[in-house]
């Protein structure tokens, strides 16, 4: 160990005292001084919005040559794969919130591509909030805690959130999307991207095509209950990133990793045009979508991310994405909101990451090579050699690096005219058909899961004329929905629709596309079962069970009263992945109960064992479980009467490979809880 000058430590556990060791610690103690020195600047300014973030390194591969389309170097060759780095996050929460909020999530992709970086910014969500970026600070203030009280944290369940998007009724169809099941997903793992924006592909002649970028996850869509969304923030706060790092964690052994395809709808300016006409939505509008049913997602190419961090700090927290970041063959559009992105990103960067030098920190810096004459500055590490710092000069050719019309980014020569004005397009002004359109597509568990989900963030709405102006809202979307809602709130009286611009479209159809459970998984490979397992446990079925999920790709954890493990019937020693209170079922995709006799009369008296059992009911898990299981699972009310279809007994370890396909539909979703 040496000090931050490199001079070797004889003695890291004690400071320097004059006058003996009970003595008063001396101002020379240079190696004290350092060390708490820099502790003391440790912290950097987290991130204005998506503050909490886990990264990973991968690949993305392209399938084919897409040169027709695009001169981006990441779609240039077949089978050619580009680095990238990965970090999703939640929006409103600061770094230390809990990862189940209910909350859009980010998912931002640096490619490290041979002609410079490109960035896809992008959500999990694909539309916004606002239309303009003028609006952005507006939104976050009033989704961040309120700002007397400084409470709720990483919550949007509050007045002034409610008050904001009750006054903006462009975010009506954002609205359903957040308080859809999107905004609490099961992993990063299990959920969709998105570019949000049309952005335009360029081919080497320079023609532009509009294209809205997809990330399909290659496991299936899944997403959490809300009860269960609760429940996992108190159980495991950090449940997302320990989700991402296990995975990867796992497909070390296994060789597979968290993967999602990469996906394109393309279309023409004549196209988005027409749409303007045909459909009542503008392609540069970021609160509406281009229905897949209208426009296919082409998949081209895929990622994976098979690296975890060496340091979270040095990565994680120190990548700088920039919407502003794009290479020859991607080019902008005029949508107001990704314009106002281009210039926040670096901007907010500089002081986050404390000065213009960020792109040296090696997470940051382009892996292809790079010459100009940026230089000086706080913290510069790539410094210019040689005599030249400017252009022209006439220096050289050493060190001098000089311009290159051929290879060189060139923004396309897009033709504008008019007026400067300050004002929205009439073509932006549909706010309601689209979020009709993403609720007419929901299956009706999922129908259900959004009307509760706005009866509990209106429920903590203390203002009972805002959860009315709320409702006003959803009667342009949908009259049940808006009826549900109501009277879930034991409104006094149902406000009259809000004022609409244009009237909701009954024509739009549904789109299978935007829901979750349309688009499960088609096994249940990378989910986890917890076995709730006692001394006695049976040899047989355990071992059957592990077989089961292994050969589907599932993981297995075990559940004790004691983290020492157990003995099973065979007297073979299991360690325990989790003690009982620390393994609530909320933690699981499906469960297994699998007590001895005596277990189970022992867990019937431990609370966490009885709640393990009721919440894996109430939330519509499939449970496997042995007879003996069957007074603990009385004394979490679930009587015989109760045991559906999504309830299997184990009678052979047999039985086992039947009940691990049944979970690939991933919840029972006609149970009666
Ligand atoms: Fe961001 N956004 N954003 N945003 N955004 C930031 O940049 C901003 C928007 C998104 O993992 C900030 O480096 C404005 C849409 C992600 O590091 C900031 C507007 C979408 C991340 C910023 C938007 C996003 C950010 C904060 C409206 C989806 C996290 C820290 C015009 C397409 C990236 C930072 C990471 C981060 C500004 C809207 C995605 C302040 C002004 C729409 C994934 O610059």
């Amino acid at each position: 160990m040496t000090t931050a000058q490199g001079v070797a430590v004889a003695d890291d556990q004690n400071s320097l005292k004059v006058g003996g060791p009970r003595g008063p610690v001396a101002l020379e103690d240079f190696q004290l001084r350092e060390k708490i020195f820099h502790f003391d600047h440790e912290r950097i300014p987290e991130r204005v919005v998506h503050a909490r973030g886990y990264g990973a390194r991968g690949y993305f591969e392209n399938y084919k040559p897409l040169t027709d389309l695009t001169a981006a170097d990441p779609f240039s060759e077949a089978g050619l794969k580009t680095p990238v780095f990965t970090r999703f996050s939640t929006v409103a929460g600061n770094k230390g919130s809990a990862d189940l909020a209910r909350d859009v999530r980010g998912f931002a992709v640096k490619f490290y591509t041979r002609a410079g970086n490109w960035d896809l910014v992008g959500n999990n969500i694909p539309v916004f909030f606002i239309q303009d970026a003028v609006k952005f600070p507006d939104l976050i203030h009033s989704a961040k805690p309120e700002p007397d009280r400084a409470f709720p944290q990483a919550q949007t369940a509050h007045d002034n959130f409610w008050d904001f998007m009750s006054l903006m009724p462009e975010a009506t169809h954002m609205a359903m999307w957040i308080m859809s099941d999107r905004a609490i997903p099961r992993s990063f793992r299990f959920m969709e991207g998105f570019g949000v924006h049309t952005f335009r592909l360029v081919n080497a002649k320079g023609k532009s095509t509009f294209v809205k970028f997809h990330w399909k996850p290659k496991q299936g869509l899944q997403s959490v209950v809300w009860n269960e969304a609760l429940k996992i923030n108190g159980a495991d706060p950090d449940f997302h990133r320990r989700d991402l790092w296990g995975a990867i964690e796992a497909g070390d052994e296994s060789g597979d990793y968290p993967e999602w395809e990469l996906g394109l709808q393309t279309f023409s300016e004549e196209d988005a045009d027409r749409w303007i006409k045909e459909y009542g939505f503008d392609v540069l509008d970021a609160t509406k979508l281009i229905p897949e049913e209208l426009v296919p997602v082409k998949p081209v190419g895929k990622m994976v991310l098979n690296e975890r961090v060496d340091n979270f700090f040095a990565e994680t927290e120190q990548v700088a994405f920039c919407t502003q970041n794009v290479v020859p063959g991607i080019d902008f559009t005029n949508d107001p909101l990704l314009q106002g992105r281009n210039f926040s990103y670096l901007d907010t960067q500089t002081k986050r990451l404390g000065g213009p030098n960020f792109t040296h920190i090696p997470v940051n810096a382009p892996k292809c090579p790079f010459h100009h004459f940026q230089q000086d500055g706080h913290m510069a590490m790539h410094n210019p050699v040689g005599r030249a710092n400017y252009e022209p000069n006439s220096w050289g050719p050493e060190h001098n690096p000089k311009e290159n019309p051929e290879t060189g980014y060139q923004s396309l020569p897009v033709e504008e005219s008019g007026p400067k004005v300050r004002v929205r397009s009439e073509t932006f002004a549909d706010h309601y058909s689209q979020a009709r359109q993403f609720y007419i597509s929901q299956t009706p568990e999922e129908q259900t899961h959004i009307a509760d989900a706005f009866t509990f963030e209106l429920s903590k709405v203390q203002t009972p004329a805002i959860r009315k102006r709320m409702v006003s809202h959803l009667l342009n979307v949908d009259a049940d929905l808006a009826r549900t809602v109501g009277e879930q709130l034991r409104l006094e009286e149902m406000p009259a629709p809000a004022d609409a611009a244009k009237p909701t479209r009954q024509d739009l159809k549904p789109s299978d596309a935007l829901s979750i459970i349309k688009n499960g998984p088609a096994s249940f490979k990378g989910r986890k079962v917890g076995a709730l397992v006692t001394d006695g446990v049976d040899a047989d079925l355990l071992a059957g069970l592990m077989k089961a999920c292994k050969a589907e790709g599932a993981m297995l954890e075990l559940i004790a009263p004691h983290v020492g493990g157990v003995t099973d019937s065979a007297g073979k020693h299991h360690d325990a992945d989790e003690k009982i209170d620390g393994g609530p079922s909320v933690l699981y995709d499906a469960v297994a109960l699998l007590p001895s006799a005596d277990g189970a009369v022992e867990l019937k008296t431990m609370p966490p064992a009885r709640d393990f059992v009721a919440d894996a009911f109430a939330h519509k898990k499939f449970i496997a479980h042995v007879k003996a299981a069957t007074p603990l699972l009385g004394k979490a009310g679930v009587v015989p009467d109760d045991l559906d279809g999504g309830c299997v007994e184990l009678k052979s370890a047999s039985d086992c490979d039947a009940f691990v396909k049944q979970c690939r539909a991933l919840r029972f979703w006609d149970r009666k809880a």
